[in-house]
């Protein structure tokens, strides 16, 4: 059965260096990434459209303005400074406890702006993290006009970046984007499934002490894997947000049974938040062959998750996250997308 895909080419020239074990090394976070699930989605028949750009308002609904203006610059001001180096990072961050007050060269804006060296900056980024975030709220758009579920086909991914922070290969939150249009557009309560292998920490931060939208995430345990600190089951939102947020850490190595459980749990909690309208984080680092994950996950059983997902009912934006064995990366959205169709 086929689907709306929303895709743009506009991504393709970001391509960063990423800190991995010590090491610059090009980033797996790569264009190729998102080749590979356009022809997959192709030969499987979906149909395909591209993004508008997306509202300013909504950005700022979502995004500070300070680090909107530093996302949109940074790059024009590494090269204006005279710096060679093929992307530009930062090297110092906010120690624990710091007052918190932005500096004013970019070097210090970099670190102040991001919390990981795996993620930095080139030419091509804004345009990039743009036309994600545009790709998201398209998607976004014609869910709720059709009633149906359409794809997303963000890159970079989304989740890890926060209110005014970078890193994890995110800069925009597009689920957080995702959601915060469904409230614009009058849905009353949002609920955002977040399924990558990592904690989707950024995601979890906008909307921590929120009650219009409830987050639960599915992710290997922090202790021994990156963002490192934060997606522990105690994390349960504050204020208005607490228990509107719910994270079900597995240990790694978790094979399909252990994770589909985790996945009953979490519709369960979403029953209970009373959503009415899903928006799918979908990372497929979590398959078997991923370079970077540990669970088990087969190419069927994405097609189990997404046939347990087509019974939920409500309207349903399904985004890409991460996801890095090149060769089987199309497949595996392709399996998952095939049964949310119409
Ligand atoms: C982004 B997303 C591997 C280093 C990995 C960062 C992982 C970012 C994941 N040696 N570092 O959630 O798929
Ligand atoms: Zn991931």
């Amino acid at each position: 059965m086929s689907l709306l895909v929303i895709a743009s080419e506009a991504h393709s020239d970001h391509e960063t260096v990423a800190m991995d074990d010590g090491a610059l090394v090009p980033s797996p976070e790569n264009p190729q990434r998102a080749v590979m699930i356009e022809a997959a989605l192709r030969h499987a028949g979906h149909h395909f459209a591209e993004p508008v750009e997306v509202d300013a308002g909504l950005l700022a609904a979502v995004h500070t303005p300070e680090y909107l203006e530093f996302l949109a610059t940074a790059w024009g001001r590494w090269v204006e400074r005279g710096e060679t180096a093929p992307a530009a990072m930062g090297f110092a961050w906010p120690p624990r406890g710091s007052p918190g007050t932005r500096p004013d060269d970019l070097i210090g804006q970099l670190g102040f702006h991001s919390f990981s060296a795996d993620t930095s900056i080139v030419a091509g980024t804004w345009t990039a993290a743009l036309s994600s975030a545009s790709v998201a709220v398209a998607a976004t758009d014609r869910a709720l006009d059709n009633g149906a579920t359409v794809y997303g086909l963000c890159r970079p991914p989304g989740h890890h970046a926060s209110a005014d922070q970078f890193g994890g290969y995110c800069y925009l939150n597009n689920a957080a984007l995702s959601a915060q249009r469904l409230l614009e557009r009058g849905v009353q309560r949002v609920g955002i499934l977040d399924i990558d292998y990592h904690h989707g920490n950024g995601t979890q931060s906008i909307f921590y002490d929120r009650s219009d939208v409830m987050v639960v995430s599915i992710h290997v345990d922090p202790r021994n894997e990156f963002p490192w600190f934060t997606g522990h089951a105690n994390e349960v939102g504050e204020g208005r947000g607490h228990g509107w947020n719910l994270n079900l850490p597995l240990s790694a190595g978790a094979d399909f049974g252990t994770w589909s459980s985790a996945l009953e749990q979490a519709l369960g909690c979403l029953e209970g938040g009373d959503i009415d309208a899903l928006v799918v984080s979908l990372g497929v680092d979590t398959f078997e062959g991923d370079p970077m994950g540990t669970f088990r996950l087969t190419t069927p059983d994405f097609a189990a998750i997404g046939r347990r997902l087509a019974t939920i009912g409500s309207p349903t934006v399904v985004l890409q996250e991460g996801g890095y064995a090149i060769a089987d990366l199309g497949v595996n959205v392709a399996a998952f997308l095939e049964p949310l169709g119409q």
